[in-house]
């Protein structure tokens, strides 16, 4: 379509930190439509939530035998890993081999012998500001989905989710919900915030489902305008 290659020309042309000359290997690793940057664009609706640690608590709640409410510190005694991916966003930018530690997914409920009803089929991961956003479980089960709590080697700034957030790193970046409080437990699917509002349900990067009717109207440049670090 004409307009849209007339939008990417802007984008790859436009005074942004986009890397325009990809190699074979990065254009490979490259979702379709998707532009590299290197910086880190900072996306959210509403304000950052003033968070006390002391006072801050993950609800592990809905179809579980027993619900529970972690502590930050119950969180920073489980096992910690570190993982390296690329991660992509629906307003067009990807960022390659991003570093977060944290717990995983699957191991929180291994650990913490939380017990998930068979039933259970998804999971509504509850961020700050009523953000919600729907992930099936078995998406969070693979070894890459992870409670962050570092990006790069230090805590999470406060823009970026600070004290916790989600990583699914193998679907749109929307999924990965910052300042998480809890993880809810159903037995059918439930749209979250961005799914209510026109954006895909499942959110494979690599399938390009970035919207579940028509194209929402969001500049391919959106980003750009916005604050990143
Ligand atoms: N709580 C909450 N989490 C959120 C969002 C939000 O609005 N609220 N936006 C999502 C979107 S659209 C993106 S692209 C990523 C951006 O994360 P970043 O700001 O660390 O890059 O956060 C996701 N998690
Ligand atoms: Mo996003």
């Amino acid at each position: 379509m004409a307009g849209s290659s007339k939008k990417a020309d802007r984008i790859k042309s436009s005074k942004t930190p986009l890397i325009n000359n990809l190699t074979e290997e990065q254009a490979k690793r490259l979702p379709p439509g998707q532009f590299l940057t290197d910086k880190f664009p900072i996306l959210h609706e509403g304000e950052v939530p003033e968070i006390d640690l002391a006072t801050w608590r993950l609800r592990i709640f809905g179809a579980v035998e027993q619900e529970q409410a972690l502590s930050f510190e119950q969180i920073m005694e489980l096992p910690r890993v570190e993982i390296t991916d690329d991660i992509h966003c629906v307003t067009r930018w990807s960022k390659f081999d991003t570093r977060w530690e944290g717990v995983r997914f699957r191991d929180l409920l291994e650990q913490l012998g939380i017990h998930v009803q068979p039933e259970a089929t998804y999971v509504m991961v509850h961020g700050g500001n009523d953000y919600e956003t729907n992930v099936p479980l078995a998406d969070l089960l693979g070894d890459h989905v992870l409670l962050a709590y570092h990006y790069d080697g230090k805590p999470l700034t406060p823009k970026h989710g600070w004290p916790l957030r989600l990583v699914v790193p193998h679907l749109y970046f929307w999924k990965s919900a910052k300042w998480i409080e809890g993880l809810e437990f159903m037995t059918a699917d439930r749209p979250g915030f961005w799914e209510q509002n026109g954006f895909h349900n499942e959110a494979d990067p690599f399938r390009e489902e970035r919207f579940s009717g028509e194209a929402l109207p969001i500049p391919e440049d959106e980003w750009t305008k916005k604050e990143y670090d």
